[in-house]
């Protein structure tokens, strides 16, 4: 198996690399905290051009990170087009654009599924606008996230909440720019607590199914219950043609709260290998998903720049080792139903330690070879000049 690791390498590995960029997320650069308390990190980004020139400097030092995603209006400016320009002289773009449905005191009973048509023309009105910025700044996708759900049986009709939902989402899809995307992101709980409008992966696939191509399903890796098998989501969703992209993050007991890979690295490699197997698999001439792999955490103790650092790293490493599977090995073991064997290939590039051929290929690009390490420098430079 090594030495087909080794062809590997010299053979498609450098190159199937250079495809995988991640995407860092504008408020993953700000002080985080909990809903008991917000302090404030050393050196963590207080404006949106902060935000952007961290980012920029994750590239920099990386040299997979070449977008950011904004949230609106969390990043609004006056000109969508100079936060363009800035991002695009620091060698980056803008990526995702999340309209923020969920902070205005008449979002507390939905946005897109309110039962006041009154609201959901609000929430329609926030999209807009995040449509306009989509324009402005050259972003594809528009990264939908929503807060929409009930807390108390009897609270709202969930037919009706479902038929609204579907007519909002449609307008949506209008306004997409042409070749734009809408992603829609599920989430089973929080903050809502009886139920939530779109609540897990089947909701998601069922609506971007009845919104057509522009439409797909975004996985964050925190939105669901202990225990779901999410390699087997994600397989699915490739399969049906609609896995449209990630928020990464780790999670012990819920959501986006640690940096990706600190507690679950097994299970996000196993997830990017149905990645790596399905293309590896695709009939020739086929054209390969097109999957926008974002970093979604909070970092609520970590100096944000670092964690993201330490996020963008663990991301491209495990990816890294799931193209080291040795597929063609992999088939003739599940053919023979040797359930051993296979396990074994699967781990045996889960345990290839692929740092060193990590560091020649950022040397081999004028990059830092431990990304890291230059991340410090950074690091201490924006603490002491930010406070
Ligand atoms: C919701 O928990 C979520 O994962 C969505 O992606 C939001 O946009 C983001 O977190 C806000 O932090
Ligand atoms: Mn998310």
């Amino acid at each position: 198996m090594e030495t087909r690791h080794d062809h590997r390498v010299a053979a498609d590995w450098t190159a199937a690399l250079e495809r995988f960029t991640l995407e860092t997320p504008s408020w993953g650069f700000g002080s985080g905290g909990t809903r008991f308390h917000t302090a404030r990190q050393p050196g963590s980004a207080r404006k949106v051009w902060e935000r952007i020139a961290d980012a920029a400097e994750v590239h920099q030092i990386t040299g997979c990170a070449p977008s950011v995603a904004i949230h609106l209006p969390w990043d609004d400016v006056e000109d969508f087009s100079a936060l363009r320009r800035f991002a695009e002289e620091r060698g980056i773009r803008i990526g995702a654009v999340n309209p923020n449905l969920f902070q205005r005191d008449e979002y507390t009973l939905g946005s897109l599924a309110h039962p006041d048509a009154r609201v959901r023309r609000r929430a329609l009105d926030d999209v807009r606008h995040c449509v306009e910025a989509m324009h402005a700044t050259g972003s594809t996708i528009l990264s939908l996230w929503l807060a929409d759900g009930t807390n108390f049986p009897g609270q709202d009709n969930f037919v009706q909440r479902k038929q609204r939902l579907e007519e909002s989402l449609r307008e949506i899809v209008a306004m997409l720019p042409a070749g734009g995307r809408l992603l829609l992101e599920y989430k089973f709980f929080e903050p809502a607590f009886y139920h939530t409008d779109i609540p897990d992966w089947g909701m998601a696939l069922l609506l971007a199914g009845k919104l057509g191509p522009q439409a797909g399903v975004l996985v964050d890796m925190g939105h669901h219950p202990p225990g779901t098998n999410v390699p087997y989501i994600i397989a699915i969703l490739l399969s049906e043609g609609k896995l449209g992209g990630f928020h990464l993050n780790s999670r012990h007991y819920a959501d986006d709260d640690l940096t990706v890979g600190s507690l679950d690295p097994y299970q996000l490699y196993l997830v990017f290998r149905e990645i790596v197997t399905f293309v590896r698999h695709l009939p020739a001439g086929a054209v390969p998903p097109q999957i926008a792999y974002m970093i979604d955490q909070t970092n609520a103790l970590k100096p944000p720049f670092l964690a993201m650092v330490q996020a963008v790293v663990r991301a491209q490493e495990l990816y890294a080792k799931a193209l080291l599977v040795d597929e063609e090995a992999l088939a003739e073991a599940q053919k023979a139903g040797d359930l051993v064997r296979a396990e074994e290939i699967v781990r045996d590039a889960f345990f290839t330690d692929v740092r060193p051929l990590l560091a020649e290929w950022r040397s081999s690009r004028g990059l830092p070879p431990d990304p890291l390490k230059a991340a410090f420098r950074y690091q201490e430079e924006i603490a002491a000049r930010r406070g």
